[in-house]
């Protein structure tokens, strides 16, 4: 897989290098380059936004940056990459989003600073045969300074459901929000000591006795569910 992610802050992305998505990339798993929109600006003082048309707070991104960045990496692959648009005002990115980037095989992202990119951006990439979409996804009910934060959460969601990723091969399927546990939220987890700062560890879990840990942990995560994120089907 390969992603591609445009900023005017490339160093925010360093984070990509650590951890679970820099062993993957180590591995060969993932192909990630960060590029400067800066470097496709064409002015001589290299602007990337200007006042919104129709007036209001703040800036929007140019459209030329953008068409130029985005059609240089276009230029640099055989195959239609898939445009991921981080946006506030996006799609929700939850588990069954990130499962679906996970499987394209060339993702460029393009973070937005200030009120966002000019809408056409996402309008003209849509609308071409040599691009495979235009997803706009917001990674929740806030609003963050920019898409870069955003971005490294969604690389990471995606890259951690690649083959050859997770150390133990099924540690993403019983995850909080995977559909084939219903859904519900992970409940408590406990390691040693057994005892730590007068706090026992549930009895049951030292049990050995598997179908009773097995219920208490679904009890567990039902009674989170219910109390935590209402929203969530909880079975
Ligand atoms: Cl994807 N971008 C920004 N700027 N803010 C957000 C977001 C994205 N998702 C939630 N808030």
């Amino acid at each position: 897989m390969r992603i591609d992610i445009v900023s005017i802050f490339p160093e925010y992305l360093a984070p990509l290098e650590l951890s679970l998505v820099g062993k993957a990339r180590e591995a060969g798993i993932v192909d990630i380059r960060v590029h400067d929109l800066r470097e496709f600006a064409t002015d001589k003082h290299r602007s990337v936004d200007d006042t919104p048309y129709g007036g209001g707070p703040g800036m929007v991104m140019l459209p030329e940056p953008w068409g130029a960045a985005l059609d240089a990496i276009r230029t640099s692959v055989e195959q239609p990459p898939v445009l991921v648009i981080p946006s506030p005002s996006g799609y929700q990115f939850d588990q069954e989003a990130a499962a679906e980037v996970s499987d394209i095989e060339h993702v460029v992202i393009a973070c937005g600073r200030y009120e966002g990119i000019d809408s056409r951006v996402a309008e003209h990439y849509a609308g071409r045969d040599d691009w495979a979409g235009v997803r706009e996804y917001s990674i929740g009910d806030y609003v963050l300074a920019g898409g870069e934060a955003a971005a490294l959460a969604m690389v990471e969601a995606a890259v951690r459901l690649k083959p050859g990723v997770l150390g133990n091969a099924d540690s993403a399927v019983d995850d909080s929000f995977s559909k084939v546990d219903g859904a519900a939220l992970e409940g408590p987890v406990f390691t040693r000591p057994p005892a730590w700062r007068n706090l026992e560890v549930p009895d049951v879990l030292l049990s050995g006795d598997h179908a009773r840990i097995d219920a208490w942990r679904r009890q567990q995560a039902e009674e989170r569910t219910r109390a935590r994120r209402p929203d969530l089907p909880n079975p």
